[in-house]
């Protein structure tokens, strides 16, 4: 195999954020952008020579470019093997499984998750290790500091390769592997769930469902498992062929964005059940008749409900969330007497936790849930959890969360966020908050929210001891109520601030009250507190979930 080295020089904004690198399309277009990056992957690895490596996307404009440059920079490398989904296309949580199934040593996922797709829209990338999960923070660091002192790649003089045609190929000693993009994930579904109970009730009737794929990765999937597999009407999956652009939407899962199904599920005559899942399918919405779950609710809900699903029927070792998720699933660890963990924002903090065998269930406010049957969210996963609850239970999604808010009370929840912000700007937000935080413990804010803390998040790693610090801003308030502030780590133009908000609600008969109402006050705390309108000049959020 003929390999040459060609000089280049780093590029200075390669530094991974929330879940990998995310950049316009335009900016991995530059020469040699997307080349330094996969090159300073491989120099931050060791004894990977002859090993396997997955990779795949979420079908996004540049997708299959990228891809070709990957299988010629990996045959350079000295990899041994390729496994790679049809068509270039497998989700994230497919990435995952295919890892740990074939004992890869790592893989490559490349996708923007959400973000928009298109010539002028965003591309990502991302490195998983061997567990199958995203490559925690010291990887990462020591990857961009790698970017940073680059002054070489290295491609083999390989032709592109036909990515269509399943099979195996071999080129100069490396194995290349085309599989079915859904085969091994669905294989998995099938061995947590109970699909003969979930069959035999769409069958009866007792479950119809709609699900929008937003014309993105886990259409495939969807179709397969949902209609064909599991047997619900054909066309309760729509949206459902992967496009480049995404049809022009943003693949992300939630009422602002998602406003299709939730067209249908708050109209007339909905389904029994309703979902969507996002760009690369690791994000899932969850919405019954007439009821839509928070994800932190979702969470909750799972977990004080996992002994109904075969795969967790013995228990589960422990739950975790991200730090600005509701403590609604807290709740339920207090009372079934599990271990809770609250970990940074991004699924790589999730990852020594499930290994160590210490939680089982974990998940996000931002529309994302998971288990240890993988090491990212999975977004058909939580699908197919709730699938198996109702025909479990036998009730609509509306009488399982009011059942939950009647046993352990609601945390009344909601995030705002200001996208595209001008950085400054948010970097003079957040440091105008910090400088609040040590003055702030005992102050009485609004009409009697009485600060108990204020902190910036730092989190400890109980199993490898690692530190990460500035996490986001928390205010906590003695009667439970919190707020939050981040900056967001997967956004490509200018600053997002993201601002959760959360109060409990423990009388049943006041749970159902609308969430904007509910956390009016807090809202105005946090304008207070933050300026943010008044800095930004926005007179709203951009998006509300
Ligand atoms: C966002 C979410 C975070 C999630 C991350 C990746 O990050 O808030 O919870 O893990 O996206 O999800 P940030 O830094 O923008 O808040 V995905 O589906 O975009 O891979
Ligand atoms: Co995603």
């Amino acid at each position: 195999m003929q390999i040459t080295t060609y000089d280049t020089t780093p590029y200075d904004d390669q530094k991974p954020g929330t879940s990998g690198l995310r950049k316009k399309v335009k900016v991995f277009q530059q020469p040699g952008y997307l080349e330094n990056f996969v090159q300073s992957i491989f120099n931050s690895l060791e004894d990977f020579h002859g090993k396997i490596l997955v990779v795949g996307g979420d079908g996004r404009y540049f997708n299959r470019q990228a891809i070709q440059t990957i299988i010629k920079m990996t045959a350079a490398a000295g990899f041994g093997e390729l496994i790679i989904g049809q068509g270039g296309l497998l989700s994230t949580p497919a990435v995952s499984h295919l890892i740990r199934k074939y004992a890869a040593f790592g893989g490559i996922v490349l996708s923007a998750s959400h973000n928009p797709g298109g010539p002028d829209e965003d591309f990502g990338i991302k490195y998983n290790v061997s567990n199958g999960g995203p490559a925690p923070e010291k990887f990462t660091d020591a990857l961009y500091a790698n970017t940073r002192i680059i002054n070489n790649y290295r491609i083999a003089a390989i032709d592109d390769i036909d990515l269509d045609t399943l099979g195996e190929l071999d080129i100069d000693g490396l194995k290349i592997r085309i599989i079915d993009s859904v085969a091994d994930y669905a294989e998995l579904m099938a061995n947590i769930f109970d699909f003969d109970l979930i069959r035999q009730s769409i069958a009866a009737g007792l479950i119809t469902l709609k699900f929008d794929a937003m014309h993105a990765i886990t259409g495939p999937y969807a179709k397969h498992i949902l209609e064909e597999v599991l047997g619900a009407a054909p066309g309760s999956v729509f949206n459902a062929v992967p496009l480049e652009d995404f049809g022009g939407g943003h693949p992300d899962p939630n009422l602002a964005h998602a406003h299709e199904l939730a067209d249908l599920l708050l109209g007339d005559h909905p389904p029994v059940f309703g979902a969507a899942s996002d760009g690369d399918g690791d994000r899932n919405m969850v919405m019954g008749a007439h009821i839509f779950v928070t994800p932190s609710d979702s969470l909750a809900i799972m977990a004080a409900n996992a002994k109904l699903i075969p795969a967790y029927a013995q228990g589960i070792s422990g739950v975790a969330r991200s730090m600005p998720t509701s403590q609604a699933v807290d709740r339920v660890a207090v009372k079934l007497n599990l271990p809770c963990y609250e970990t940074p924002t991004g699924w790589k903090f999730f990852g020594n936790l499930l290994d160590a065998g210490k939680i089982t269930l974990c998940g996000e406010e931002s529309f994302g849930s998971g288990s240890d049957h993988v090491r990212e969210k999975d977004g058909l996963w939580a699908v197919l959890f709730w699938l198996n609850l109702i025909a479990r239970k036998r009730q609509s999604v509306a009488d399982i969360v009011h059942e939950h808010w009647q046993t352990y009370g609601r945390d009344i929840y909601c995030r705002h966020d200001y996208e595209a912000v001008d950085s400054d700007t948010a970097n003079a937000i957040v440091e105008r908050l910090r400088s609040q935080l040590a003055t702030l413990s005992g102050e009485t804010l609004g009409g009697g929210y009485t600060v108990k803390y204020a902190d910036e998040f730092c989190y400890h790693d109980p199993v490898d001891g690692s530190v990460s610090s500035n996490q986001g801003i928390r205010i906590g308030f003695t009667n439970g109520s919190r707020i939050v502030f981040r900056l967001s780590g997967t956004g490509t133009v200018g600053a997002t601030l993201r601002i959760y908000l959360e109060c409990y609600e423990r009388d049943a008969s006041k749970c159902h009250q609308d969430a904007q109402i509910a956390l009016a006050e807090l809202i105005a705390i946090a304008e207070q507190l933050s300026e943010i309108k008044k800095r930004s000049g926005r007179n709203e959020p951009s998006v509300i979930t």
